[in-house]
């Protein structure tokens, strides 16, 4: 018996294939009829932007790989999720997938073949032979559904020259072409920016992933009671479950952080207690069927009602929320919500007892009030929880506000549970609202309004949660 796999895909406990059963397996299969799938609707909005990077690098090749399989351990591997460029332009979720913008601008998506019941693979490789992986779609089908020529992977190869790649995903892809660091961080770049503002059809997946994410909320309050009785691991479960079954998956791994892990910005591990009269603060967003992500906060009293001190910090951080929604408009510099919530906090933080002189805090080269604020109100969102992070800076931070931009708002306050400077009734107290806007032409709207940031409505909306449960 042979260590090694005995054929591609196979692994060492794979038993051996005599050849009679090869010969078998591969006949004696009904014919299937496939119909073509319908063009998605999405289909032409992707063909417009193929055509304004094709404008934007003229006469020039561009190569968009969507990376392959990430190993988990050994020969398990991570559920694959396209690169978000790729799925930009391209939109198919086939692993090694490439596509690539020939010099006269025309597009060609080359997909990796079908292992299906012509060839022992397709009992054999366990990665992608379609008894293990199920059926894959054909270059036809998915030519049909994507609007865009299809042809096999084995033909990339064939092409070689100078080009354009989007690097980081697939180094066997970089190898194939005469390639320039600066010229391909340069297609990043522009990618990243031509996902800035965002069109009808992304706003509409983001509208959904929005929706999905606030049933999700909707589920974990249902279920607050059995998180008690376990830990928070309870609310990331229940979310993602929502998040699997109305969408791809959760956008980034959720933060269910119960009283004093709230002060941790990416607590993930959700293993701690959730106890009555604590607050639990549940950042999490579900990423939708074209990857389109929701990012959205909100810090909730476990036991239905906020203490008059939670109440207090939870209502100054909704104060500057208002504060940084209202600076959401076009033309407005980037980080003019970002600093009208911090001029709203850092005064809070006075009156608080916190800061002794929120003047003095707010002074450019001081800053002190970043002790309990720790991070930006505002990210750009999308196919990527932080979206188009290879924009320039004069575009992005230092830039303005348009309309079709979706970001966060997203302030908080963390008052970690053994700093002295901070009163003692308030320490452990974390709280983030957090809420996803579309700039419009004269303003912006709140994708994620119907979920209560109120704490009055939030009081009322999970009292009505927890009713209809029991
Ligand atoms: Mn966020």
């Amino acid at each position: 018996m042979s260590e090694q796999p005995e054929t591609p895909g196979a692994a060492t406990h794979d038993p051996d294939r005599p050849a009679a059963l090869l010969e078998f397996m591969t006949t004696g299969w009904a014919v299937r009829e496939d119909p073509l799938p319908e063009p998605e609707s999405a289909a032409p909005y992707r063909a417009a932007r193929r055509a304004a990077l094709a404008q934007h690098f003229p006469g020039e090749r561009l190569v968009v790989p969507t990376g392959t399989y990430q190993t988990r351990a050994n020969d398990t591997e991570y559920r694959f999720r396209p690169a978000t460029e790729f799925a930009h332009l391209a939109g198919s979720h086939e692993p090694d997938a490439v596509l690539v913008l020939d010099p006269d601008g025309s597009a060609v998506l080359y997909q990796a073949p079908v292992m299906d019941r012509s060839t022992p693979a397709f009992f054999t490789d366990r990665v992608y032979g379609e008894l293990w992986v199920g059926p894959r779609p054909s270059l036809e089908a998915t030519s049909a559904r994507l609007g865009l020529e299809a042809r096999p992977l084995e033909e990339l190869d064939k092409l070689s020259g100078p080009a354009r790649v989007v690097r980081g995903y697939d180094p066997r892809v970089e190898a194939l072409f005469e390639t320039d660091e600066e010229a391909d961080a340069e297609l990043t770049t522009f990618l990243s920016e031509l996902r800035l503002v965002k069109d009808e059809h992304e706003i509409a997946q983001l509208q959904q992933a929005v929706d999905a994410t606030i049933s999700g909320f909707e589920d974990v309050v249902r279920q607050l009671d059995r998180a008690q009785e376990t830990s928070e691991r309870w609310m990331e479960g229940v979310f993602g479950l929502r998040a699997r079954v109305e969408g791809n998956d959760v956008g980034y791994g959720s933060i269910c952080a119960a009283g004093a892990h709230a002060c941790t910005l990416h607590w993930t591990d959700n293993d701690g207690p959730v106890r009555d009269g604590d607050l639990v603060l549940l950042d999490m967003g579900v990423e939708g069927y074209e990857l389109y992500t929701a990012d959205v906060t909100r810090t909730l009293p476990v036991s239905g009602t906020y203490t008059p001190c939670q109440r207090e910090v939870y209502s100054l951080v909704l104060d500057a929320q208002e504060a940084a929604l209202a600076a959401c408009r076009p033309g407005a510099d980037f980080l003019d919500p970002h600093r009208a919530a911090m001029k709203v906090l850092a005064e809070g933080l006075e009156r608080l007892g916190v800061l002794p002189d929120a003047h003095a805090a707010l002074a450019e080269d001081a800053q002190l009030y970043r002790r309990y604020t720790l991070h930006g109100v505002s990210h750009m969102l999308g196919l990527d929880v932080h979206d188009c992070a290879h924009a320039r800076q004069e575009v992005y931070r230092k830039g303005t506000l348009q309309p079709g931009y979706v970001l966060t708002v997203e302030p908080g306050l963390y008052f970690q549970p053994d700093d002295e400077t901070v009163p003692a009734e308030l320490r452990g107290i974390g709280v983030r609202i957090e809420d996803d806007v579309v700039i419009t032409e004269d303003g912006c709207r709140n994708l994620s309004a119907a979920l209560p940031r109120d704490p009055d409505a939030i009081e009322q909306w999970m009292a009505r949660l927890r009713s209809s449960h029991a």
